[in-house]
């Protein structure tokens, strides 16, 4: 019995201490993290979580100390084994109520500025600033009646990347130019966040400006956020939601003022045309040979499909790919940006890794062959994913009309994909 608890003391110990290193402040501070807010609604969130914190803190050294009061101060001692029974209490009525008074009175202080976060999270802000350069700027660029509305961004969530459209400025399905995986906001500016889900519910969250509210079928969310600072930012859909829910991913880039207006004018234009007689020209004919325009629109190619894939006419512009899963950043350079919790500064594309993302991850896909028609790269790298309509629908017999791809067609595509910018 003794050596059970003489090594119980150093397990316990050293359970402790395994606990304890998830509490460091470098860790509070990295990508995902609630802990280290970037703007108004975040910090709301912030604020209601650590006052909850205390108050329960308090409760607990209250609660834990009576408790290891009565137990040293009545423990039995030497010599009282066959005593009887101290005398034996029937309830105190004034302890009773007292407790119950103390208890409502700990949720009412929890309550309100819980209500009052609620509230605030709810309501849409106006304008905050009217006379910012930001405001200026906006009257310009969007028709006057709605220049003073807050910024209007609709989400939508699928299986499993997002897409982003901005009804005012003309980034829309109707316009066939979306933002998909990288959420583009101007900083210090309301931005009204419409959640819509085309197939199952999804969840939209980026810890460090707010979250986080689900994106439901057939029924319209809302919420608004806020970014102080400029800067690259981490979101994740935290709703389960099929095989490559982990692997569902955004980013949120919030710029200045002038280089939001830019980042608008660049969306908008067509994708740049490939050099007649290059690999990237012969990599053009081939996306539309390969039905990969079945569900991918280019802006100024290849207009025709629905959307049911990513728009790619700036695809080789954004940092990230597939639900923003492949990161095209110096994964070393950007950790330790990251661990700093720098949210200011990004490592650069890396064009060696871009092109690199881009080969897996179509390769991948099951359409990567070799002479004899087997598959070259076995994993996938997003489990489930829907590129190509056998996974689309999921029935076995479309199997068949998978399309594939050789190692000299599949460097074309890429070399096309790579000029998307
Ligand atoms: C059946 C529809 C479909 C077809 C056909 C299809 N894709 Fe896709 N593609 C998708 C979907 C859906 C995604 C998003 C997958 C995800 O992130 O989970 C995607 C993602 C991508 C991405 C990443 C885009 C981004 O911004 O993250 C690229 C690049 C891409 N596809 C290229 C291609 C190419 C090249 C072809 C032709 C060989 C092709 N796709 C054929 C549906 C399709
Ligand atoms: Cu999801």
């Amino acid at each position: 019995m003794t050596s059970v608890v003489r090594l119980l003391k150093p397990a316990l110990l050293a359970l402790v201490a395994l606990l304890a290193t998830g509490c460091s402040k470098a860790d509070w501070m990295v990508r995902q993290s609630a802990m280290d807010p970037k703007g108004p609604v975040s910090q709301v969130q912030f604020d209601v979580f650590m006052a909850t914190v205390w108050l329960a803190l308090v409760l607990f050294v209250l609660v834990g100390g009576a408790l290891v009061y009565a137990v040293v101060r009545y423990r039995e001692r030497a010599g009282q084994a066959d005593a009887p029974p101290p005398e034996q209490g029937h309830g105190n009525p004034l302890v009773e109520i007292g407790l119950i008074m103390a208890s409502v009175a700990a949720l009412v202080v929890i309550a309100i500025p819980t209500l009052e976060a609620i509230w605030y999270m709810e309501e849409i802000p106006a304008e905050r600033q009217p006379d910012s350069k930001l405001a200026a700027w906006y009257k310009g660029a969007v028709p006057a009646e709605a220049a003073d509305e807050v910024l209007t961004v609709d989400v939508v969530g699928k299986q499993w990347w997002f897409r982003f459209e901005y009804p005012q400025l003309g980034l829309t399905q109707e316009t066939k130019r979306t933002v998909p995986n990288e959420l583009v906001i101007p900083k210090g500016k309301v931005v009204r966040i419409n959640l819509r889900s085309e197939d199952v519910i999804h969840s939209f969250w980026v810890p460090k400006i707010a979250g986080k509210v689900d994106m439901i079928p057939g029924r319209r969310n809302h919420m608004w956020i806020q970014a102080d600072q400029a800067g690259h930012y981490y979101g994740q859909c935290a709703e389960f939601c099929g095989d490559s829910h982990a692997y569902m991913l955004f980013r949120v880039v919030v710029l200045e003022p002038a280089a939001f207006a830019a980042w608008v004018e660049s969306q908008k234009a067509p994708a740049p045309e490939p050099a007649p007689g290059s690999l990237a020209a012969k990599g053009k004919q081939l996306f539309a040979q390969k039905t990969c325009i079945m569900c991918h629109r280019v802006a100024g190619h290849y207009e025709a499909s629905a959307g049911f894939g990513p728009d790619l006419a700036r695809v080789a512009s954004r940092h990230t790919l597939a639900g923003a899963w492949l990161d095209h950043r110096d994964p070393a350079a950007q950790a330790a940006i990251d661990a700093k919790g720098d949210t200011e500064v990004s490592a650069p594309i890396d064009p060696a890794l871009q092109r690199r993302n881009f080969h897996d991850w179509i390769g991948s896909s099951g359409v990567l062959v070799d002479a004899a028609g087997k598959p070259l790269i076995p994993q996938d790298i997003k489990p489930g994913n829907r590129m190509h309509y056998y996974r689309m629908f999921n029935v076995a017999g479309l199997r068949e009309t998978k399309t594939t791809l050789t190692q000299e067609e599949l460097d074309a595509i890429v070399e096309y994909l790579m000029t998307l910018k």
